[in-house]
């Protein structure tokens, strides 16, 4: 089997979710540069990711299977790596978590593009700063009191009762992300006792042996004011719970 995975250069963006999963399987695949032209009929937007079963394909294989949306790429690769449960309610419940995640990733990158993806942050600041107390009091909140009951009802410290799966490694990289974008935030939310299993999972995901060799090594692409998570010091607020 061989993969290739085509995003765009210097943002880790939402290739970075597909990235850690090969990463954590220990599954070599190709990380290449988004195609200039895309089959516009069957891709909207990278990612895009090519696969054939043939082993130790060069870069440019002939795909048997080509996707693009981030969720269907992670469902696709879930079960080959060993990250999803091996029956199909498992396998679905994952999922459902890793499109709760991706719901949240969104609506993080639309508070620093609140009014269309097309306008630099600084043309729509003003409707930023209405938006990310929204976002950081209550929303992200929201989210991650549903991400700690399924750690807590899947009673191994991991969002599934399967054990380890992509889920897991979707809300690494979100929390990564949030950390990055709000530093201050993320400090105070730390604190809440509430949350402790998630940022646990975070830790022991960050320990992993082939995640940190990753972190540490040119491979991984810093965030940065280009990505999906960006740090805005004017965006950034202690959590109170108010807005
Ligand atoms: N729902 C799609 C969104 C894809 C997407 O927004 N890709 C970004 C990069 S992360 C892009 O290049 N978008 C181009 C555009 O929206 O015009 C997914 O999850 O893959």
């Amino acid at each position: 089997m061989s993969y290739a995975l085509h995003y765009h250069r210097g943002i880790p963006g939402r290739g970075e979710f597909v990235r850690l999963l090969f990463v954590h399987a220990g599954t070599p695949f190709h990380d290449l540069p988004a195609l200039p032209a895309q089959d516009a009929a069957q891709h909207f937007a990278p990612p895009l990711l090519r696969y054939t079963s043939a082993a130790d394909a060069p870069p440019d294989f002939a795909a048997e299977v080509e996707l693009s949306q981030t969720p269907v790429i992670l469902y696709f690769l879930a079960s080959r790596l060993g990250l999803a449960p091996s029956d199909e309610a498992g396998r679905l419940a994952v999922q459902q978590r890793v499109e709760t995640i991706l719901d949240l990733a969104n609506e993080v990158h639309d508070v620093h593009h609140p009014v269309d993806a097309s306008l630099y942050y600084e043309d729509q600041r003003d409707v930023s700063l209405r938006r990310a107390p929204y976002l950081l009091q209550l929303r992200v909140p929201k989210f991650l009191s549903t991400f700690a009951a399924q750690v807590s009802a899947s009673g191994n410290g991991w969002l599934h009762s399967s054990g380890v799966s992509a889920a897991d490694l979707v809300l690494f990289h979100l929390l990564e992300g949030l950390a990055y974008a709000f530093p201050r935030y993320f400090g105070t939310l730390k604190k809440e006792a509430r949350f402790a299993p998630l940022f646990e999972l975070q830790s022991r995901l960050r320990e992993t042996e082939s995640i940190q060799r990753y972190l540490k090594s040119e491979a991984r692409t810093p965030f940065n004011e280009y990505d999906l998570f960006r740090h805005y010091p004017e965006l950034d607020a202690e959590y109170t719970g108010k807005v």
